[in-house]
């Protein structure tokens, strides 16, 4: 059984490649919490919708986030009132959030209403938030500290970041089954998908028994690079990187999860710092990381698994 740690639309794709390639008890996905908010009364989680829009073949494909063949009506009525609309939520989108909040206000766990929701979709691989204790991502800048929506969405990743703080996670415990996905036998390997690594797999790293599961792993831990070419394939990762002082590279990848993966899947346009990563100790696969379609996710997928297994 593989763990898959994942956030974002990136880490999203490739949750759902290895989820072509393994059956549902092979694969536990553990999901970035962080980015959840509550706004106009629900409860909003962004990544977890994410990763179960996608799995499900439902997500938009121009964003990523929401569903696909999308209708607006909610909003527009919304627009009308003068409601707050800078968070778009369609109108298929929107049942998911009322699903979900009233699932937590009857007193069921954020894993609970998430099974449910993915139960929904005709999901069967684990989709598994990091914790059901509340992690809430804030985003310092000159500005002052950001919670991470305005950051991200209101404010369109404009202000420059200092760090960040993951409110909450210092007392989180993980959700249920993610610490026993660890400590299984049948535990073969674990794989960060290509998500931002500071704000999406920041937040599930920074859950204690997490990070120590990893640090204390005896199966090996491979990264998927979120950077090709100096840019990130999604978001704000490169332009992150570049505020807090470091050059968008695989290397300050491999630098920033030191001591926590044995092995990083970077893009052939990247080959030139395998040499720089490998004298660090992380062995280095490079291949085409780029995900245009099922099929890639599929492939990269599989060649992640196939780098596990010979780190092994
Ligand atoms: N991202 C945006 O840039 N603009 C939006 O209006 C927006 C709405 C939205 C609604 C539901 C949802 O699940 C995600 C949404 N996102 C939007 C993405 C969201 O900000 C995520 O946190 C990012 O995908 C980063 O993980």
């Amino acid at each position: 059984m593989y763990i898959a740690l994942a956030g974002g639309v990136g880490g999203a794709k490739l949750a759902h490649g290895l989820s072509l390639v393994l059956h549902p008890e092979d694969l536990t996905i553990v999901v970035n919490t962080g980015d959840d908010f509550d706004h106009l009364g629900m409860r909003i989680c962004p990544d977890l919708d994410t990763v179960m829009y996608t799995l499900a073949g439902i997500a938009n494909p121009e964003t990523g986030w929401g569903v696909r063949d999308e209708t607006w009506n909610f909003m527009a009525a919304l627009e009308r009132q003068n409601g707050e609309t800078w968070f778009r939520l369609g109108d298929r989108d929107l049942q998911t959030h009322v699903s979900r909040s009233c699932g937590l206000s009857d007193g069921q766990s954020l894993s609970e209403v998430t099974a449910a929701l993915a139960a929904g979709h005709g999901i069967r691989h684990p989709i598994l938030p990091a914790s059901d204790d509340e992690i809430m991502t804030m985003v310092r800048t000159p500005e002052g500290k950001l919670p991470f929506q305005d950051y991200f969405v209101r404010l369109q990743c404009a202000p420059r970041v200092r760090s960040f703080d993951f409110v909450g996670a210092a007392h989180a415990v993980p959700a249920p089954g993610v610490a026993e996905a660890f400590a299984a036998a049948a535990h073969r390997g674990t794989v960060f998908c290509p998500s931002n690594p500071y704000v999406s797999m920041g937040p599930i790293l920074a859950v204690p028994a997490i990070r120590q599961a990893i640090e204390t792993r005896t199966r090996p831990c491979v990264a998927v690079s979120p950077i090709v070419g100096g840019v990130a394939l999604k978001g704000p990762a490169a332009k992150m990187m570049e505020e807090l002082g470091h050059a968008p590279s695989p290397v300050a990848i491999a630098e920033q999860y030191r001591g926590l993966i044995d092995g990083i899947v970077i893009d052939t346009a990247d080959a030139t710092c395998a040499d720089a990563i490998e004298k660090t100790g992380i062995r280095v696969l490079a291949t085409d990381a780029i995900m245009r379609s099922d099929a890639d996710r599929e492939r990269l997928a599989g060649e992640t698994l196939s780098f596990l297994t010979e780190l092994a």
